[in-house]
Order: C-alpha cells, then sequence, then structure tokens
C-alpha cells in the first residue's frame, strides 16, 4: 500500500513538473540544442525585431495623431508585414530545443518569442482570429447611443427569445434568425443626427455626473444595448480559436497562456489570496458609500444590506467610484484638495507641466528625455486635424525615439498624468540598452505599477506645497487628510474587485466554455464586487462586451496587480527615503535612494523574473506581490470607516432572490429551470460565504 502511495505520489509530482514545465518554459520544443545557432538567431531576430517594432509603431502614432483613411490604411498593412514576421520568427524560435541551451538569457528571450503568440495557428486561422478581434474593436469603438428622453425607452419591453448557440458570424447579433427589433442599431436611415453620443467623453460624463437615476440607466443599459448583442458570437468564435493555439502551443487554453506571462505556478492561487486580503477594507468602504446612496437615492433603489446597483457609482463598469465623492465626502466643510484654479492663477501651460514632470525624475537622479521627445511628441490637441486623446506614452523601439501623446488641459488631473506617463517614458529609457525582447516590464503589472507609484508621491500634500501649488490654509489637517484619502480609496480600493474579477470570468470562460456567459459575469461581480444589473440580463446582452479589454484581447489582472504593487513600491520608495510617517503624506521627490531603487526595478525590464526584481527592491524581505502596503497605506480611513460603520447591520452585503433573479439563466425547458433554480442557490451561498 505504501509503496504504491509513493508510486502515486511521485506519478502525480512528475506530472506537475511536467505540466509546470510545459506552461513556463519549454512548450513543444523542437529539438536544434545548437547554442551558437540559437545565438545567431537571436542577434538576428533583435535587429529585425527592432526595425519591424520602429515601423509599426510609428504607423499607429502617425494613425493616432492624425485620423485619415490613408493613415489607417498604411497601419494596417504594416501591421500585417509584422504579423508574417512574427509567424516566421516563432517557427524558427520553436525549432530549438531552449531547455538544453546553455545560455539562460537566450533560452530567456525563445520562451518570450514562443509564449504568448498564437503563430501555432494555421495560417486561415490565424488570419480570422485577427480579423475577428478589429472587427470587435471596431463595433466597440463605434457604439453610439441617443441622448436621455429623445427616444422612447422602456425596459420591461419583453424581448425576443435567443438561441443560445453559437450563430452564423453573418448573422451578427441576429440570433435564431430573428432581429433583436428593441435593441436594433440604427441604420443610415433610422440614425438621426442626434444620437451620436460616444463613451468617450459624453456617456462617461453623463454616468460621472449626473445624479437622476433615470438617466443613469438609460445610458449604462444603451451603451450595453450598443454593444454586447453584436459582439457576442464574434467572441464565442474567438474563444475557440484562441483555446487551439493555446493548445497547439503546449497550454491548456488561452487562459493559461495568458498566466504564463508571471512565471508563477500558483498564480490564480496568489491572486485570490491578495484579494481576500483587500476584502476587509472593501467591504468597509463598500458599506460606507451603500449608505450614501441609500440617502441619495432611497431604499427603494438601494437596499440597506444589499448589495449596490452598479449604474450609481460614476462608472460604466463601476470600476471606479471617484465621481461620486460629493455624495460620499468625509468632511464636505474641509476641502477635497484640487490646485487646478492656482495652476490657472500662475500661468501653467502643458509644455511647463511635462517639464515638470521631467523634473520630478531627474530630481531624483534619473534620466532628463531626449531632445526627440520635445520635438516628436503631441502634448495638446492639435487644432486642424482628428486625433485619438487617451493619454499614452511610446517607445518606438530605436532608443532614441520616445514620445508621449496628451490632449493635455491645465488641471490638477492632468498634471498627475504628464507625471504617470512621464514614468513610462522614464521606464523606457531604464531598459533601453536591453534587447528588444526584454525591454518591457518585469511582468505585465510593471509598467503601470511603476508609473502609478511615482503619482502617489505627485498627489499627495506635502508635494503640493513644495512645487508651489497649495499653501496651507487653516483647515483641519486631518479632515483633509481624510478626504484625500477617501478620493485615493474611490479611486483604488473600490477598483480592485473588479480587476479582480474580469479575468476570473476571462479564465473560467476559457476553461469551461461559452455557455451562460453574461449570467457567470453577474454572478462574478455580485460576489466580488457586491454589485447587482440595474435590469434583468439576459444571455444575449453579453455584457462583458461593454468592457473593451475584453474583447480586444487584453489581459486585465495585470491592472489588480499593478494596483497592489504600486503601493508595495511606493512604501519602499518612502522607506530609503527616510519618510516617517502616514504613508500616504510621502513625498520622495528629490530623494536619490529612491531613484536609486526605481532605477534598479525599471533598468532589468524584463530580462529577470518578477520575483527576483521585487526581491532585490524589498531587500530580500519578500519575492511576491503583497497587498499589505495599500492597506497600511489606507489604515487611517480603514478606521475612520469603522466608526462610521458601526451601527450598520452588515458590513458588506447579502444578495437574495431578486437579486439573483436578475440575471440568472432564463431558457423554457424544464431542464433549463433546474439549472436557473441550482445557479440561484449556488450563487446565494456563495455570496454569503
Ligand atoms: O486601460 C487603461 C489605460 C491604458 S493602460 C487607459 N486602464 C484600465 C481601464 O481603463 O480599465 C487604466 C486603468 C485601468
Ligand atoms: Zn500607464
Amino acid at each position: 500500500m505504501d509503496a504504491f502511495k509513493g508510486t502515486a505520489v511521485r506519478l502525480v509530482f512528475f506530472a506537475f513538473l511536467t505540466r509546470y514545465a510545459l506552461s513556463q518554459e519549454y512548450f513543444r520544443m523542437g529539438v536544434n540544442t545548437n547554442t551558437a545557432e540559437a545565438s545567431q538567431f537571436l542577434r538576428e531576430y533583435d535587429r529585425e525585431a527592432s526595425g519591424m517594432c520602429y515601423r509599426v509603431t510609428m504607423s499607429q502614432w502617425k494613425f493616432v495623431t492624425n485620423i485619415t483613411e490613408y493613415n489607417r490604411r498604411r497601419m494596417l498593412e504594416e501591421l500585417a508585414l509584422s504579423s508574417k514576421f512574427e509567424r516566421l520568427s516563432w517557427r524558427k524560435a520553436a525549432a530549438y530545443d531552449s531547455s538544453r541551451l546553455s545560455d539562460p538569457q537566450g533560452r530567456r528571450q525563445l520562451m518570450k518569442i514562443v509564449q504568448a503568440s498564437r503563430a501555432a495557428l494555421p495560417d486561415d486561422k490565424y488570419s480570422e482570429i485577427q480579423q475577428l478581434i478589429s472587427e470587435m474593436k471596431e463595433i466597440y469603438n463605434s457604439a453610439k447611443i441617443c441622448p436621455y428622453g429623445q427616444k422612447p425607452y422602456d425596459p420591461h419591453i419583453p424581448r425576443i427569445p435567443y438561441s443560445n448557440e453559437y450563430q452564423d458570424m453573418n448573422q451578427g447579433y441576429q440570433l435564431a434568425n430573428q432581429p433583436y427589433q428593441h435593441y436594433q442599431p440604427y441604420t443610415e436611415s433610422t440614425e438621426s443626427t442626434y444620437c451620436d453620443m460616444q463613451l468617450d467623453p459624453e456617456i462617461s460624463r453623463i454616468l460621472a455626473h449626473s445624479r437622476i437615476e433615470s438617466e443613469l440607466l438609460y445610458v449604462w443599459k444603451s451603451f450595453r444595448d450598443q454593444t454586447g448583442p453584436k459582439l457576442r458570437n464574434r467572441f464565442m468564435r474567438y474563444v475557440t480559436l484562441a483555446n487551439q493555439a493555446a493548445v497547439a502551443t503546449g497550454y491548456r487554453d488561452a487562459g493559461d497562456q495568458m498566466r504564463a506571462a508571471y512565471e508563477d505556478p500558483s498564480f490564480r492561487a496568489s491572486v485570490e489570496e491578495m484579494y481576500n486580503q483587500i476584502q476587509p477594507l472593501y467591504k468597509q468602504l463598500f458599506t460606507y458609500v451603500r449608505r450614501k446612496l441609500v440617502q441619495r437615492y432611497g431604499v427603494t433603489s438601494v437596499r440597506s444590506d444589499g448589495p449596490i446597483p452598479a449604474h450609481l457609482l460614476g462608472n460604466m463598469w463601476a470600476q471606479n467610484w471617484k465621481s461620486i465623492m460629493d455624495l460620499v465626502m468625509p468632511f464636505p466643510q474641509s476641502p477635497n484638495v484640487d490646485v487646478t484654479a492656482e495652476m490657472l492663477r500662475q500661468g501653467f501651460t502643458p509644455l511647463r507641466m511635462f517639464q515638470m514632470a521631467e523634473e520630478f525624475y531627474t530630481s531624483m537622479g534619473l534620466k532628463p528625455v531626449p531632445p526627440e521627445f520635445w520635438r516628436g511628441s503631441m502634448l495638446v490637441r492639435p487644432a486642424q486635424r482628428s486625433v485619438q486623446c487617451t493619454a499614452s506614452a511610446w517607445d518606438l523601439c530605436n532608443r532614441i525615439d520616445y514620445r508621449i501623446k496628451q490632449c493635455t488641459e491645465v488641471t490638477m488631473q492632468d498634471l498627475v498624468s504628464t507625471h504617470h506617463e512621464m514614468a513610462h517614458i522614464q521606464y523606457y529609457l531604464q531598459y533601453s540598452e536591453q534587447p528588444q525582447l526584454f525591454r518591457d516590464g518585469a511582468n505585465p503589472a510593471f509598467h503601470e505599477a511603476v508609473a502609478n507609484a511615482a503619482t502617489l508621491s505627485v498627489y499627495n500634500l506635502p508635494h503640493l506645497q513644495r512645487v508651489g501649488l497649495y499653501q496651507n490654509k487653516s483647515h483641519d489637517p486631518y479632515e483633509v487628510g481624510m478626504n484625500f484619502l477617501m478620493t485615493m480609496a474611490l479611486e483604488k480600493v473600490a477598483y480592485l474587485p473588479f480587476a479582480f474579477m474580469v479575468d476570473q470570468w476571462r479564465w473560467s470562460i476559457f476553461e469551461d466554455g461559452v455557455q451562460n456567459m453574461n449570467s457567470r459575469w453577474w454572478q462574478m461581480k455580485l460576489r466580488y464586487q457586491g454589485v447587482t444589473p440595474p435590469v434583468a440580463r439576459h444571455e444575449g446582452d453579453f455584457d462583458p462586451g461593454s468592457k473593451y479589454h475584453i474583447i480586444s484581447d487584453q489581459e486585465y489582472i495585470k491592472y489588480f496587480l499593478a494596483t497592489i504593487l504600486e503601493f508595495q513600491i511606493f512604501e519602499q520608495l518612502c522607506s530609503v527615503s527616510g519618510h516617517t510617517g502616514h504613508l500616504y503624506e510621502c513625498d520622495v521627490y528629490r530623494s536619490r535612494d529612491a531613484g536609486r531603487v526605481l532605477s534598479e526595478i525599471m533598468q532589468a525590464g524584463s530580462s529577470k523574473p518578477a520575483s527576483e526584481i521585487i526581491k532585490s527592491m524589498t531587500r530580500g524581505k519578500t519575492n511576491r506581490i503583497s497587498p499589505e502596503a495599500l492597506v497600511r497605506y489606507f489604515r487611517p480611513l480603514e478606521l475612520w470607516l469603522r466608526v462610521q460603520n458601526r451601527d450598520e447591520p452588515l458590513i458588506g452585503w447579502s444578495s437574495n432572490y431578486h437579486d439573483v433573479a436578475l440575471f440568472a439563466p432564463q431558457r423554457g425547458s424544464s431542464q433549463a429551470l433546474t439549472t436557473s433554480c441550482l445557479f440561484i442557490a449556488l450563487s446565494l451561498i456563495c455570496t454569503v460565504l
């Protein structure tokens, strides 16, 4: 018996090792073990990939800073060439048995070429998945709705039954051979000129600023009507193809392939543990915010111990609650620091804001930006041409040309954004000597984490005082501090459960299939975020499609990790800069020691596993991402929240039959009815647990 047990244990252990090796490094390996040949291939790859990257990135830059049909075509041509190059390189790289190459850096580079690619697909399927993603983006980006009040709207109009099966792609959102009359988008003939509200900026502004519940509901639902149904079938096909690519590369499924970038065999358990660690803080914030929403909208809209309807939190996805600060401000008689007026008074310009951001990093001993940056960047919205305004930082892959695109306005928000984007540029400059394949963050979370860690220092009052933008008036510092921490919590703490659940859902779709996608989405939203849809949802709706990162094939867990890691990095910077006192009051401006820690993190790029970089950043204390610093940062607010919530019957939320019935699978057959009942029972158990 013992011998059998021993063998079984060994077998399981062996299976685990093989699985781990397969998913982490070795994939479907080739047989070539010639190290000299591999090195030669990587040298050529580095040169060609940098050139290719330059051409593609430049064509994308030209398009987003001057949206014309010609520039779009040029960009698509470059993208097609780059796809060809990717497929060719993948085949060459996959021919090596990287496990038997003596050079560890070479091994790592080969792994990076093979790991995240879908080049293992046959040509037709590779083109199909790329085409699908590009169509989904196009549908998403062109979604428009009519202004509130100008079109009859009745959420109770009965819906046409849908088929849960994958339909012919050409039918688009017309499921079961029937058009969704109620949801049919406007065609040329039906569209009036006024039905042109887009997510950014019009719809987002309404969700942020309107306090009229029916208007919030209208825009929340209309945007989903204009996206989800058209995307659902395409997304299902995308799931099939992404999984095929992953399996052909040696992974279990596409989620497994996405997670491989984190080089952590217990990655899923690690992120789950992080979620559990931040949950008590989230529940305190949630409970306090819910009480304020009950006060604003009444118990008929928000139950006192229940989940929060998702349209009342100031954001399309209930992911960032900072726009409802006016409803939840801890001390309304004290200010919520905003130095915009002072910036205007002092005659700030966008250029000066960027110079100030550059000086923030050089004051820490980091690098100035090269002259090409000032020549090539787009720092304000140009008057004569159409551009994409979302702020972003660009590395044109030639070690010289770095740019920022931002339609900067003189506001405090944009001042923070200039520092954030400049941090990305600093990261590019610091790892510029690495080979092309290592010019990236240590894992997908690092770039955002470093950029946000730097901005944590810029946001706070001591820093704004030092740069002459804030004079301490006679306000109570405790009250000002709590107002500040609440703003930060609405942005960071409220965000974490959302950032966690997006990929939990996506991984489960890749792993378990596409049945009941929408109800599984809401089940997770309820379980992790404590939000419910404001109206009944059905399988034809496909609400995950209202989030760009889902349909554009961008992993999302990096944002969850980045939000946690930014506080961990920030705490280290503060510690080496000699800061004592509250973490939220730390400013690392002019600290050369903090600059040294930052440049060590950045210089390595992705040449080493993230665990090594965290270990050296924390001087050996840990090699893991941990939420402890985040929890410490918000500790003063958490204590305040506990006092505010002391009379609450429930910290967190309990869901009832009506909450779950809003999104339970709804089908006619008795078997479906049984499934629905089981689903409701399970959801209730999960949320109570
Ligand atoms: O996608 C973004 C940025 C680009 S990295 C605009 N963010 C996430 C989101 O919008 O959901 C920034 C915050 C999280
Ligand atoms: Zn960023």
